[in-house]
C-alpha cells in the first residue's frame, strides 16, 4: 500500500506540472482528492489493515494528502496569475495607433450662402427677422400693394392652402409683420423658404430668399445704392461691376433691378450671361407709400428701401453650378464639395 501511495503521489505531482488552466486543475483535483479519487479510495483501504499498521499508514496518508492539497493550492495560484497576465496581454491597446475618423456632414450650399449674406448685412447693422411659411393673403399680397387681379395671386402661380391661406411666395410678409409691430427705424433682413407654382431647369417650386428692409427718416435711393454696392463687393469681390436698371414691383416706387458684371466672363459676354456681360442678382426699390399706409407708417415722415434676392441663383453664380436641380437632389458627392 505504501508503494502504491508513493507511486500515486509521484504521478499526481508530475501531472500537476503540466496543468495550464483552472479547468484542468479542477479535473486533476477530482481525480486524486475527490470523493471517488485515488487518494480517497486508498484511505478507504485503511480499514482492512491490521491494528498495528493502521495508525502508521494513516499518518503517511494524511501527510501525503496535506502535501498534495498544498501543491494544488500553489498550482491554483500560479494558474490564476498566468491567465491574468494572458488576459492583460490580449487586451493591450496601442494608444499610438491613429484614431478612427468620424465623418461629419457639410453645410448645404444654400445654407452657406444664406449665412454669408446674413453676415454681410449684420455688419451693416441689419438684424434677422423670421415669419411663418403658411401666410395670410393680407401679409403676402394685400399689404404689399398687389392689385386684386395681379397674376401672382393666381392659382397658377401661388400654392393655396385655403381661401385666404397660402404658402408665402416671398419673404416680404415678414417685413410687413415687422413694421406692424415695431416703430421706425427698421433695419432687417428676412431669410427663408418660399414657394411658387413653377418647375423647370431654372425654377423649383420651393426655393430660398433673403429680403431686406431699411426704414428711417431721410432714407434715399442713394442709401439703397450704397448698401447694395457694399453687398455685391463683399459677396463677389471689390472690383465686380454693378449697375441698376429701372424696373417695376407693386411694393416699391421707383424700382430697380441690380446686375453684377458676369462672374464667368467678367463682362465680355458668354453663355451664362446670354452675351450681355451682366447677371441680374437683386430686385430693389423705395418702399411704396401704399405699403407704409398698410403698416400705419406716415410716408410724409419716413422713407425706406427694400430689396430681395434668390439664394439658389446666388449660390449657382458663386459656385459655378449650372443646374439648379443639383441643389435639391442632395447627392452626397455633390454636397461634399462645399
Ligand atoms: C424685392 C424687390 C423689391 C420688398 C419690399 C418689401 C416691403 F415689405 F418692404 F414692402 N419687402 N421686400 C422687395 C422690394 C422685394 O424682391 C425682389
Amino acid at each position: 500500500m505504501k508503494e502504491q501511495l508513493e507511486k500515486m503521489e509521484q504521478e499526481a505531482l508530475a501531472e500537476l506540472r503540466t496543468v495550464a488552466t483552472e479547468g484542468e486543475l479542477q479535473e486533476l483535483r477530482v481525480k486524486y482528492l475527490g470523493k471517488k479519487g485515488e487518494l480517497t479510495s486508498l484511505m478507504k483501504g485503511l480499514g482492512s489493515l491490521s491494528p498495528e499498521e493502521r495508525p502508521v499508514m494513516g499518518e503517511i496518508l494524511n501527510r501525503v494528502k496535506n502535501g498534495l492539497e498544498n501543491e494544488f493550492e500553489a498550482a491554483l495560484k500560479h494558474v490564476k496569475e498566468f491567465s491574468k497576465t494572458a488576459k492583460l496581454q490580449n487586451e493591450k491597446i496601442d494608444v499610438t495607433l491613429p484614431g478612427r475618423t468620424v465623418s461629419t456632414g457639410t453645410k448645404h450650399p444654400v445654407t452657406l450662402i444664406t449665412e454669408e449674406i446674413c453676415d454681410i448685412f449684420a455688419k451693416l447693422g441689419f438684424s434677422v427677422a423670421e415669419g411663418p411659411e403658411i401666410e395670410e393673403d393680407y401679409y403676402n399680397f394685400e399689404a404689399l400693394n398687389f392689385p386684386k387681379d395681379h397674376p401672382a395671386r393666381d392659382m397658377q402661380d401661388t400654392f393655396f392652402v385655403q381661401n385666404n391661406l397660402l404658402l408665402r411666395t416671398h419673404t416680404s410678409p415678414v417685413q410687413v409683420r415687422t413694421m406692424l409691430k415695431t416703430k421706425p427705424p427698421v433695419r432687417i433682413i428676412a431669410p427663408g423658404t418660399v414657394y411658387r407654382c413653377d418647375y423647370d431647369a431654372t425654377h423649383s417650386p420651393m426655393f430660398h430668399q433673403v429680403e431686406g428692409l431699411m426704414v428711417d427718416k431721410n432714407i434715399t435711393f442713394g442709401d439703397l445704392k450704397g448698401i447694395l454696392t457694399t453687398f455685391t463687393n463683399q459677396m463677389f469681390g471689390n472690383d465686380i461691376g454693378v449697375r441698376l436698371r429701372p424696373s417695376f414691383f407693386p411694393f416699391t416706387e421707383p424700382s430697380a433691378e441690380v446686375d453684377i458684371a458676369c462672374v464667368i466672363c467678367r463682362g465680355k459676354g458668354c453663355k451664362v450671361c446670354k452675351h450681355s456681360g451682366w447677371l441680374e442678382i437683386l430686385g430693389a426699390g423705395m418702399v411704396d407709400p401704399e405699403v407704409f399706409k398698410h403698416v400705419h407708417y406716415d410716408p410724409e415722415e419716413i422713407s425706406g428701401f427694400a430689396f430681395g434676392m434668390g439664394i439658389e441663383r446666388i449660390a449657382m453664380l458663386k459656385y459655378g453650378i449650372n443646374d439648379m436641380r443639383l441643389l435639391f437632389e442632395n447627392d452626397i458627392r455633390f454636397l461634399k464639395q462645399f
